[in-house]
Order: structure tokens, then sequence, then C-alpha cells
């Protein structure tokens, strides 16, 4: 073998930084990334990638990003070896947890924990042994009433059913930006391209926005919709399906379907007229679309951010669900299908078409007694559970040490500013991150993950929720630093020193333990391949392959799944670690297929369409409707292409040109409003008030203005040298913390009511 220096070798790997999971072709030379571009073959892919994928190599190279952890000594965050760190951590998190007992100690799990092989298998060991209730995530500020409207009608919060892109007739997206987000609860690398292709093949795109976003621009029509009020929208789509005599789930659902005569009877109050104030949408409009969506031989509505982050977030997603089901797109080819995950999942395990469905309010936070949802409370909460001292009755302590794990909420979550003074009284704060940012600069101790090209990587949640049923491993394209733990290592030594077990306690023993109870699972696992072995067989067989750690996790999750090779018992090609060591570009197990009924999970075996709680909320929807139709100035987010969400405003290449932190203004409200172009506007919400400098365009509804979120950077204490020179605003110091749609506690993101005036 050569010198490291003269090898030239070629990587392949999964892009981790949004959920279209790009394939990646690297090139690496004497140890250095030369070149990063797509990968033509990967199954997926087929070589797209957006401008964010290639700058893995300037995100590797950053000097600012972490390689040593760091410790807070006299409010200054210095650089220390590994084993100070921890020590730091014990003495932080057992101090508290002596003191206060465990549910003083709170999570925050933020969204690259949902791209990484390591987080997705070993957050739960880490949450195990902390022990605490006061657990929290940026999903109750993105995707949770999605899951949990799924939770209520199929029975988990991963049944979720995913648009068939490549092969609708009809496409309806609502609140969501592909073109710039790449798709969000619906895993398809070049999602644009493929919009491309189905209206080149004859079919029609509706965008329902309040913005004319760049998928407003590709589509065939583009509904402006006020914000906050799609449920209205599709409350009266369902209402004129309806009226006129055109719902037609078809013969494969009828039969699992509960409850369809209840639901129509209560969107029946919903006319178009009555809705078309508040939606600021014409009647017409809107019984055109719903006509169309009945008439077209196969139709998908799909709904993101734009949905989910409103006040009605949870009966948003079932009503898309409900016009799904109406108009006999649900389970169907060129409709809404479940995905199969090839690695398995809550709606592949357990027994077919019957399950424990899911309850919520297991506990509620001590102050505002907002419920536990899907394992979680609100982030919205965080803040007020720190700062408000215990009362007589409360069976709770405040909340005395933080814990985050890729998570920057200070920039993330509602009224930011509160949230951030709140993090300084906390007794200890750890972060594991890669950044010294707005939220980390909080934290007593920072640990930094290995940078992304150091993982392996296999995209265990998202594609859960693909288009097709693909499985992609990447090895670590270049090896740890010296003395560097790898990620879900941080995380097992967190939960043990959490347990009380020290420093030295072993992770690997844990990740034995971890490994067996998994086994265990999975061969009592009716829906496991492997249901009924030994377990003990099933251990020896992965001792076999000497792996460790989450590639021998993932390889037990492979071989069990639906596809898998079940250690032998299996398809000779079915799915195992070794079958994805040997395919780099990734394999595909084809296309999403029917599976209804065995994919309920529900303790009825129905689809639940008539849950209670659901239906409960269209007489909250309907009580609100004078008052969305009665407010003025709203301020919405979006997304840039360039940009994700708070964390890659560090890299000169994608920060670079226009200003792209600007208040967008309709130029009537402009006029209005005595705003100009370049200037700088006041925006007060009910929780603060913000300056920030003013774009006049037309690409965004009258009565509406956008601020993407992420931004305001530049604080004392942070180490991020690029994005301090462009630091923007933070729109989140806005969303106010009360404002949360109550069945999930998301906050309400989109649809902030304001007052503008120039600054
Ligand atoms: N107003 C408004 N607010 C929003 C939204 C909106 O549309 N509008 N969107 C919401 C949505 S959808 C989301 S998902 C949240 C995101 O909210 P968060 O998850 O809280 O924030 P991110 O910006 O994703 O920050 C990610 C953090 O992880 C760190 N990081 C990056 N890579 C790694 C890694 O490999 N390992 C570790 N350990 N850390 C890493 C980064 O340095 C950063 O600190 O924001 C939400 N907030
Ligand atoms: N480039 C880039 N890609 C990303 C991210 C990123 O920050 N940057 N973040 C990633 C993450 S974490 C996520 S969750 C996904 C999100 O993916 P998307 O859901 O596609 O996110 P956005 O691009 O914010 O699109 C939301 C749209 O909803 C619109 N909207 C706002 N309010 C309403 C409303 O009341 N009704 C309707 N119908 N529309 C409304 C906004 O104008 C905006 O165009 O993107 C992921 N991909
Ligand atoms: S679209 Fe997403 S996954 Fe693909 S290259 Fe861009 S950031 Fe990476
Ligand atoms: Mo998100």
């Amino acid at each position: 073998m050569g010198n490291e220096a003269d090898i030239t070798r070629t990587a392949f790997r999964t892009c981790p930084l949004c959920e279209a999971g790009c394939g990646l072709e690297i090139t690496v030379r004497g140890g250095q990334v030369t070149r990063i571009r797509g990968d033509m073959e990967d199954v997926f892919s087929h070589g797209f990638i957006c401008p964010k994928g290639s700058t893995l190599k300037q995100l590797h190279e950053d000097p600012d990003r972490l390689r040593k952890p760091l410790v807070k000594r006299d409010g200054v965050h210095v650089e220390v070896e590994w084993p100070e760190a921890w020590a730091e951590v014990e003495r932080g998190l057992m101090g508290v947890i002596d003191a206060h007992g465990r549910d003083a100690v709170a999570t925050y799990l933020g969204n690259p924990s949902a791209h990484s092989l390591s987080a997705q298998l070993y957050n739960r060991s880490m949450l195990l042994g902390i022990g605490s209730r006061q657990r929290y995530s940026a999903s109750t500020v993105d995707q949770w009433p999605r899951q949990l409207a799924s939770a209520y009608v199929f029975g988990t919060p991963m049944s979720v059913p995913i648009p068939d892109l490549d092969h609708t007739d009809f496409l309806m997206i609502m609140g969501a930006n592909p073109y710039a987000s790449n798709g969000s609860l619906c895993t398809a690398p070049d999602f644009p391209g493929r919009i491309e292709a189905m209206r080149a093949r004859g079919g029609t795109l509706v965008v329902v926005d309040p913005r004319r976003s760049r998928t407003a621009e590709e589509a065939d029509r583009w509904l402006a919709i006020r914000p906050g009020t799609d449920a209205l929208l599709l409350a009266a789509i369902v209402q004129t399906i309806a009226a006129e005599g055109l719902v037609d789930v078809g013969a494969h659902v009828a039969p699992h379907l509960r409850g369809l005569d209840g639901v129509l009877a209560a969107c029946a109050p919903f006319t178009p007229e009555r809705v078309a104030a508040a939606t600021g949408l014409d009647p017409e409009q809107i019984r055109t679309v719903a006509r169309e969506l009945a008439a077209a031989p196969t139709a998908a509505v799909y709904g993101r951010i734009g949905t989910t982050t409103t006040e009605f977030g949870t009966t948003t997603s079932w009503l898309i669900d409900v016009v799904n089901i109406v108009t006999g797109n649900l389970d169907h080819r060129g409709g809404s299908l479940f995905t199969r995950p090839v690695s398995g999942g809550a709606s592949t395990r357990g027994a077919s078409g019957t399950g424990a469905g899911v309850r919520v309010g297991r506990g509620s936070t001590r102050v505002s007694g907002l419920p536990e949802v899907l394992g979680e409370y609100p982030v919205a909460a965080l803040a007020e559970e720190i700062t408000t001292p215990r009362g007589d009755t409360d069976e709770a302590p405040p909340v005395r040490a933080l814990v985050t794990v890729a998570g920057n909420p200070v920039l993330s979550t509602p009224n930011s500013d509160r949230l951030a003074a709140a993090l300084d009284t906390l007794d200890f704060m750890v972060s594991v991150d890669i950044y010294l940012n707005e939220t980390t600069r909080h934290a007593d101790v920072i640990l930094p993950s290995p940078s992304a090209l150091q993982k392996g990587h296999y995209d265990i949640s998202l594609l859960q929720f693909a288009i097709r049923n693909v499985a992609n491993y990447s090895e670590p394209v270049l090896p740890l630093d010296e003395g560097q733990p790898d990620e879900w290592e941080i995380l097992v030594k967190l939960g043990l020193i959490a347990q009380g077990l020290g420093i030295d306690a072993d992770v690997a023993e844990a990740d034995e333990h971890a490994i067996a109870g998994l086994v265990r699972s999975a061969v009592r696992d009716a829906g496991s391949t492997i249901a009924g072995r030994d377990s003990v067989e099933i251990l020896e067989a992965l001792a076999r392959s000497g792996r460790t750690g989450p590639a021998r996790m993932l390889d037990l999750m492979l071989q069990s799944g639906p596809f898998g090779a079940a250690f032998g018992a299996g398809p000779a090609d079915g799915a195992s670690l070794d079958r994805l060591l040997a395919a780099p570009h990734g394999v595909d197990f084809g296309a999403l297929e029917p599976r209804l009924p065995e994919v309920l999970r529900t303790p009825s075996g129905t689809i639940e369409l008539d849950h209670p709680v659901l239906v409960a909320d269209l007489d909250r929807l309907a009580a609100a409707i004078d008052g969305l139709a009665a407010r003025e100035m709203v301020l919405v987010g979006r997304r840039d292409l360039r940009s994700n969400n708070s964390w890659m405003h560090n890299i000169q290449v994608l920060v670079k040109g226009k200003e792209r932190c600007t208040l967008h203004v309709h130029p009537s409200d402009a006029v209005r409003l005595g705003l100009v172009d370049g200037g700088i506007a006041k925006i007060a919400g009910r929780v603060a008030t913000l300056e920030a400098p003013v774009e006049v365009t037309d690409a965004v509804r009258p009565g509406v203005v956008s601020l993407p979120h992420g931004w305001g950077h530049g604080e004392d204490g942070a180490r991020l040298r690029v994005a301090a020179g462009r630091p923007g605003v933070n729109s989140n110091v806005l969303s106010d913390h009360e404002a949360l749609d109550p069945l999930s506690g998301t906050s309400v993101l989109n649809g902030i009511p304001v007052e503008i005036c120039p600054g």
C-alpha cells in the first residue's frame, strides 16, 4: 500500500442535510475531500443534489466546527480533553439529579438527530439513562400534528400516507415549498424534477400557499390562501364533494373505514361560502378544486410546515387524509400510500392489522398543565418549566438542567428571548453539538460530535416516509480524529453518567445490553421475519460479523424487517448490512404498494376516521372562523434553498450574495404602511418587537408578511465567524409561546398576528 497522501479514492455517501437523502460521490485524496458531486448511480437520487450537498466538505473543514469539548470557565468556553469534560458533566448532572430528582433534567433533541444513525439508535439509551419526563424536541415546532393525526387514524405516528409523486395525475401541495426545502415527510430526492415529470406526463399541480413560492410558480394554479385557514379549505372541499354526491372511497378502502358518515356530517356546515372570507378564497375556486380532486384518475393532497405549525395543525393533517379518502385516493397507486420501511418501523411491528393505538396526556407540564403527546411536552413550555419556582402543590420540580442534542432552540422555538434568558438561570447545561452557537453558548459543557463525513449513515426515520422502499447505508468517509468518540458513544455515556454509573462506565458493555434487548424484542415481535427464533442464535450470528454499535443494530433491523434476509431464513438477496455494503448506490426494494388493512395498528383494526378528538376539534374550528376572517396582518416564514434551518450560515458559499433575511411585504401593504424596499420595518407581535429589512414583492399575498427563521447570529460568546458577518434577525422572538395547536402542543409559527410600521 502506498502512502495515504498518494491515494485517491471515491466514497459514496447519503447526504444527511435534509430529508431528500441524495447520494453523493465523494473524492478523497490524501485524506482530504477534493470533490463532492451527485452520485449518478444512486438508485433513488440518480445524480441530483442541491447546492448544500457539496458543502459537507466546507462543513468538515470549517475552522469554527468544534473538535474538542468545551467547558465554560468564568463565562468563557475553553477547550478541554474528553475526560475533563466528562467529569464536568458528571458533576453537573448528578448535582441536579441528587438535589432535585430526575424530572429536574430536561432534554431537547434537534433536527439533525433525525438525520443521524447514531442519534436515531442511541438517543433512547440516553433518555432512559436520564429517566426524566421532561422531554422536548424540534417536533413540536414541526411535524407533530401530522404524526399525531396518523396515530389517531391509522394507529402509529409513523403511519403517514405519502403522495405517490411518480405516478399521480393531480398533486395538491399545501404549505410546502419543495423547490426550496426538497420535501419533508415525503422522502423524494429531486422532488422538483418529479413534479416536472408529472406535469410533462399531463398531470396537474395546485399549490395552496399565501406566498407565490418557487413551487407555486411551477403550478398550474396557485391558491393564495390566508394563513392558518387550511383546515377550513379542506373541510369545505369535503363538504362540496359530499354535497355534490362525489364521495367514492373505493372498494379497497371501504371495508376498513370507520365513521365516514359522521365525518361528512361534521364537515357539512363548512360550505365554501362560510369559509370564503377567512380563507380569502372564492367559493367557486374551492368548488373547482374539490371537483377536480374527485374527478382526477388519481390525486394526492400533501401538506407540510405551513399546515402543521398552525393552530389547527392536527385537524388539518387529518382533513388531508379525509380528502384523500373521499376521493378514492388512499392506499392507491397515484394517490397516497404507506411506505414499507426496509429497516422496519412502528407500522410493520406487532400484529398485522391491529394494535394499541395512541394515548396522550400521560403526564402534563408543571406550570401550564400541557399534556404529553407522543412522549414529549411542547417545547414552547420549556422556558416556564425552568423559570417558574416550585409551587406548594407541584409534584414535579422546576427544570434545573438541560441536555441538548443537535438542537438550536434559541433560534428555532417560540419567544426565543424568553428561552435564552431562562437558559442562563439553569444550574447545568450540556450540549452535544458541532458549533458554539446561539444555544450552546449557554451550555456549561459542549461535547462535539464528529463531522458528518466521519459518521456511518442510514436514514432510519426518513426512509419510513419515502416514495419508494429504498435502503442505503454509507460507511464513514473519513476516520475519527484522535481521541474523538463517535456520536453514539457520546450519547450512551451521557446516559450511563446520568444513571450514576460514573465517567468510566463501560460504553461497549452497555451496547451489548442494548443489542441483546433489541434481539429479544425482535424474536418476540409477530411482525418480524425472525419471530419465534432463538435470540442466542441471532446474537451469535450478529457477533460473527464482528460489528458493534449502530452498524450491528442496523443489521438486525434490516434482517428482521419486511424485506429482511432473516439470518439465512429469508430470501438470499434480502436486506442485511452485508447486502447494502455490497451496493454502495443503495438498493431499491420497489415502488410503494397498497398496505391496507395490514398497515393498520388501531385498536379497532379499522381506519378510525371519526376519532372523537378530531371530530370534536371541528367545533373549535367553526368557532374560529370569524376571528380568522377578521385578522389583519399576519407573519409567515419561508425557506431558502441555500439555507438549512439555523446552522449552515457559517458556510461562505451558502451565505454569499443578496441578503436573504428580509421581510417580504406586498406592494399594496407597503404603500399603506409607509414601507419602502430596502428600508426597515418594525414588526410588533404579542410577545416582542423586531426590526427587519423590507423587500417589497408581490410574491406574498396582501395582508401577509414573510420572514425566514434560523437567522439572528452574531451573539456574544458564539463562535460562528462567517455567520456573524451576515447575522440576519431571529424571527422566532415574535412567535408566541402561548399560541399552540392544543391537540399536539405544536407551536404556531405561521400566521402570527403582527402590526407593522416603518422602523
Ligand atoms: N419560525 C419558524 N421556526 C421554525 C420553523 C419554521 O418554519 N419557522 N421550522 C421548525 C423546524 S421544521 C425545525 S426542524 C426546527 C429546527 O430546530 P432545531 O433542531 O432546534 O435547530 P437546527 O437549526 O436544526 O439546529 C441544529 C443544531 O444541530 C447542530 N448540528 C448539526 N449537525 C450536527 C450533528 O451531526 N450532530 C450534532 N450533535 N449536532 C449537529 C447545529 O450546530 C445546530 O446547533 O426549527 C423550527 N423552527
Ligand atoms: N433549503 C432548506 N431545506 C430544508 C430546510 C431548510 O431550512 N432549508 N429545512 C428542512 C426542514 S427541518 C423541514 S421540516 C422541511 C420543511 O419543508 P416545507 O414544508 O416544504 O417548508 P417551507 O419551504 O418552509 O414551506 C412552507 C410553506 O408554507 C407556506 N405557508 C405559511 N403559512 C401557511 C398557511 O397557513 N397555509 C399554507 N397553505 N401555506 C402556508 C409558506 O409560505 C411556505 O412556502 O424543509 C427541510 N428542508
Ligand atoms: S437536497 Fe437535501 S439531501 Fe439532497 S443534496 Fe441538497 S441538502 Fe443534501
Ligand atoms: Mo423540520
